[in-house]
């Protein structure tokens, strides 16, 4: 056997498991003007792009119609979803999944355009609230369940969200808040919880993130999405040896905070990456307090960082019938400000859903199970 015909770059390689090949061109999409990153020219990259055709779409909506929404996102009602996506989910799609839940070379984000919404909304929760009272259907929780259930294990953590799919809406008093809730403070890049995977026992940082828009704000901030792998091409090798070593202290995120989870808020001396170097793994978050560099020359390398991702990130609009994937070990994610809508009823116009996903809940079998996934760290279990 020759080797060498087995010699696919490693950016063909995560080309290569998300081309479609039943794709036409006429089903793909991307690079929105709309989609440029704040410092750079990048948008969404095509190979990373599926978009259903309408009957593609209606066969979709109309198999989610039939399977009633549990909020606990107990193992059932995962495999029904499951399931029912496996046998209506166009080949190229399952195919990008899989190849992502494999995660042998990673995408680091996914996006599916023209999938089913529901048909009305009238308006959005608070975040403790379940979306049921605000839409005629629960489509949107069914397909982020879905997508989810084919990348890995779907679960919520009770204080980011009460049901399985949690409902990001701005809220009146939260606005300065560095959560999902926030408005007027950017929630800059990060990963999601990177904290938790240095704290003993706490490794509960997904490994992806399934998000969508439900209703839609007329600001429109953008979520932004930045390859850390691709910025890290930009550093030079004395700030990549600093960002590679213990030279960094990381917060948990303010929610865990008071969360009273037993264990301390803030990590040993950590690095920021780790691991191989073509898709190396992040451990980083650049809003508010979340990571303290231990020296001059690990700030150096923690502001070039930053730079770097700014650079290779791109925006992009979660609107409903769009759904996103990252994945939080090698790509980070951010939102923008913007000043918050409420409508007549005084509910906010922006509406996002999220479901967090992992390889396993092994990590989470010492946490109190509040319903079904939706899971609770405890003081005595940790
Ligand atoms: O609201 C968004 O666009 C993303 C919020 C976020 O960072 C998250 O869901 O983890
Ligand atoms: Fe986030």
């Amino acid at each position: 056997m020759n080797s060498i015909s087995y010699a696919v770059s490693e950016h063909e390689k995560c080309e290569t498991s998300t081309k479609a090949k039943d794709t036409g061109s006429s089903v793909r999409h991307g690079d929105s003007p709309g989609e440029q990153s704040k410092t750079g020219n990048r948008g969404l990259n095509n190979n990373n792009v599926f978009r259903l055709t309408d009957r593609e779409k209606s066969i979709l909506s109309d198999a989610l119609a039939q399977i009633n929404y549990d909020d606990s996102g107990n193992s059932i009602y995962i495999n029904t979803v499951k399931n029912v996506a496996l046998s209506v989910l166009p080949k190229r799609v399952l195919a990008a999944l899989q190849e992502q839940k494999a995660s042998l070379r990673p995408c680091p984000y996914l996006v599916f355009d023209n999938m089913p919404t529901d048909d009305e909304v009238f308006g959005a929760p608070t975040s403790l609230e379940t979306g049921s009272l605000h839409k005629s259907g629960h489509i949107s929780e069914n397909l982020v369940i879905a997508i989810a259930s084919l990348i890995g294990e779907p679960y919520s953590i009770s204080f980011e969200g009460m049901d399985i799919v949690n409902n990001l809406t701005a809220e009146r008093g939260k606005e300065k808040d560095y959560t999902g809730l926030g408005s007027d403070v950017e929630l800059d890049f990060h990963i999601e919880n990177a904290a938790l995977k240095f704290i003993k026992d706490l490794n509960l940082s997904p490994t992806g993130l399934v998000l969508t828009g439900v209703r839609q704000d007329p600001a429109m901030p953008k979520t932004r999405i930045a390859d850390v792998g691709e910025a890290i091409r930009l550093l030079d090798q004395r700030d990549l040896a600093v960002l590679r070593g213990d030279n960094y202290c990381l917060k948990v995120p303010y929610r865990w905070r008071n969360a009273q989870v037993g264990q301390s808020f803030e990590t040993d001396p950590v690095p920021l990456i780790s691991g191989c170097t073509i898709q190396p793994e992040a451990h980083v978050a650049f809003y508010g307090d979340m990571v303290t560099p231990l020296s001059d020359e690990a700030d150096r390398a923690f502001r070039n960082f930053y730079e770097a991702i700014k650079t290779v990130s791109f925006g992009v609009d979660l609107t409903p019938g769009r759904i996103v994937c990252i994945d939080n070990r090698i790509a980070v994610h951010s939102r923008d400000s913007f000043k918050a809508n409420y409508d007549d009823n005084g509910l906010p116009m922006r509406w996002i859903q999220r479901v967090f996903v992992t390889s396993t809940l092994w990590n989470h079998r010492s946490l109190r199970s509040v319903k079904g996934r939706v899971f609770e760290p405890l003081l005595h279990a940790v």
